[in-house]
């Protein structure tokens, strides 16, 4: 795949007034969108979306502020493209956790603003690297639309002549104003499996974060909402092509042993992510094809 120039991303895909694109965080290039509905940002590398803030409101995505940003190096917040397996991979540790999609170079494929907003589509192929990593070919294609709701597409493309198994996520990190002071509906009944215990339990209730918080809620299709009464808004998190909801917070031991997450930084995050998390595989036919959608807007309480 070319990798192009930030000029020749410009002149070949930059939006008057709308989209263009920079060197980012760590001069990584990114994508900054402004139009009259948001504002919004998407490194290319992963097709990470990193920020997204609706007009008059506050930043809807969490970002440490230790996150690296280099070549190769998962980013600390936003969106992580988790594929094509979701957590440790399956069978062998020494393979890079939630996959290669959000470390991997991606090609912008094309940009389009309208009246209701402005959509950035990005795509990868698989390459030797991936290759020697999943030994399968596949097409993959982002599609993030920056409206008055944020919409990202995980389009997952089965391109050769044998089936594949994937895992996968849009491994989203909601800013809330304190984790122990919101509430997570959706899950309400749902079995989930406790990560940090292992225990397979049922929630009851709204979830709330009072400790290290790992679940994957399995069988999940609802619209989840972060019900924030510090910011005075709820954060609704509706999907489509997900069956897993998984929540997370490290609290206070793993953010410490986490070298690109502030000590206290736990403290105004957490992910709810729209996935098809372990137990649950997605098996794609050679030639099949998956959407993998979270649709993410704000409104007031
Ligand atoms: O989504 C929850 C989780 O699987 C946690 O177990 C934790 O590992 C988190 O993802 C972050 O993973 P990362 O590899 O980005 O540090």
């Amino acid at each position: 795949m070319e990798s192009l120039s930030l000029d020749q991303l410009n002149q070949r895909h930059a939006l008057e007034g709308h989209l263009h694109f920079a060197p980012g965080p760590g001069g990584l290039p990114i994508a900054r969108i402004a139009n009259a509905q948001a504002e919004g940002a998407l490194v290319l590398q992963g097709a990470h979306v990193l920020h997204f803030q609706p007009r008059g409101q506050q930043p809807v995505l969490w970002a440490s502020q230790h996150s690296f940003f280099a070549p190769g190096r998962p980013i600390r917040g936003g969106i992580p493209v988790c594929w094509p397996w979701f957590g440790a991979h399956p069978t062998d540790p020494g393979k890079p956790g939630h996959g290669f999609a959000r470390t991997s170079a991606w090609e912008v494929l094309g940009t389009r603003t309208s009246p209701e907003g402005t959509l950035i589509e990005l795509g990868l192929l698989p390459s030797p690297a991936t290759l020697e990593l999943w030994p399968h070919p596949f097409s993959l294609r982002l599609r993030a639309f920056f409206g008055t709701q944020l919409r990202v597409e995980l389009h997952i493309h089965n391109s050769g002549d044998q089936p594949f198994s994937i895992s996968a996520a849009l491994h989203s990190y909601f800013s809330v104003s304190q984790a122990s002071a919101i509430a997570i509906s959706g899950l309400e009944g749902g079995a989930y499996l406790d990560k940090v215990s292992g225990a397979p339990l049922r929630q009851e209730g709204p979830v709330r974060i009072s400790e290290e918080t790992d679940r994957v809620y399995q069988d999940t299709t609802a619209e989840c909402s972060i019900e924030d009464p510090g910011l005075g808004r709820r954060i609704c998190i509706a999907k489509q092509g997900s069956r897993s909801t998984v929540v997370w917070n490290p609290w206070i031991a793993k953010a410490a042993r986490l070298e690109d997450f502030g000590d206290q930084e736990y403290r105004q995050m957490v992910c709810v992510e729209t996935a098809n998390a372990p137990p649950a595989q997605l098996t794609l036919p050679p030639g099949a094809a998956h959407c993998l959608q979270a649709l993410i807007r704000v409104e007031p309480i």
